[in-house]
C-alpha cells in the first residue's frame, strides 16, 4: 500500500538550489513525487555559532517503501551528494528529514516520526503549509496550517527564494 510521506530538504553549503533540485530529481526513484513546495531561504535555527542561511523545501512523496527503507535510502542519497557527518548540526550540502509518514507514529533510537521538532520549525511548517495546509500531525491533531499559525513571531526568518 502506498503512503504519503513529507520530506524536509535543506542545505547550506555550495550551490544550495542545485543540490535541492538534484535531490528532488533522485527522489523520483523512491516513489511518486506528488508535490514540491517553493524553495525558501531560511535563517539557521537551533545551531550554535555562525552558519550560512539554508535553502529548504518540502517534498510530498507517495511511496511503497517502509519508513525504515525510506530512511536508509535518504541517508544514502545524502551521502552520495557529498554529505559528510562531521558533527551534529554542522553545515551540510544536503539533509533530508522524514517529517510525516502517513499517520504513523514511530519512536525508535534511529527514527522518530513525526519529526520531533517539526512543530517549532518555521522552515518546515511554511513550505509544508504551502503544499499541504490540511495535513494533520497524528499526535498533536493539528494541521500544518494550524501549527504554522501557532508559531511565536520572530523565531527563525523564512522567505521565498528569489534566485533561479
Ligand atoms: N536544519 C537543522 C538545524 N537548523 N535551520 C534551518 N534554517 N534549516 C535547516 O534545514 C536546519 C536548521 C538540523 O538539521
Ligand atoms: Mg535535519
Ligand atoms: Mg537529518
Amino acid at each position: 500500500m502506498k503512503q504519503t510521506a513529507y520530506l524536509s530538504l535543506g542545505g547550506n553549503i555550495g550551490d544550495r538550489a542545485d543540490h535541492l533540485r538534484q535531490a528532488i530529481s533522485r527522489l523520483q526513484d523512491f516513489g511518486e513525487i506528488s508535490a514540491v513546495s517553493s524553495l525558501y531561504e531560511t535563517e539557521p535555527v537551533e545551531i550554535v555559532g555562525q552558519q550560512q542561511w539554508f535553502l529548504n523545501c518540502i517534498v510530498e512523496l507517495k511511496t511503497s517503501l517502509t519508513p525504515a527503507e525510506l530512511l536508509a535510502r535518504t541517508l544514502h542519497l545524502e551521502e552520495s551528494m557529498g554529505r559528510r557527518r562531521t558533527g551534529t548540526k554542522s553545515p551540510r550540502t544536503l539533509d533530508i528529514d522524514i517529517i510525516l509518514f502517513g499517520d504513523e507514529v514511530i519512536d525508535t533510537p534511529f527514527l522518530t516520526i513525526p519529526h520531533p521538532s517539526m512543530q517549532q520549525r518555521r522552515f518546515v511548517l511554511e513550505p509544508l503549509a504551502e503544499i499541504a495546509p490540511g495535513v494533520k500531525h497524528p499526535v498533536l491533531q493539528r494541521t500544518a496550517q494550524e501549527l504554522l499559525s501557532a508559531l511565536p513571531p520572530g523565531a527563525g526568518q523564512v522567505r521565498k527564494y528569489l534566485g533561479k
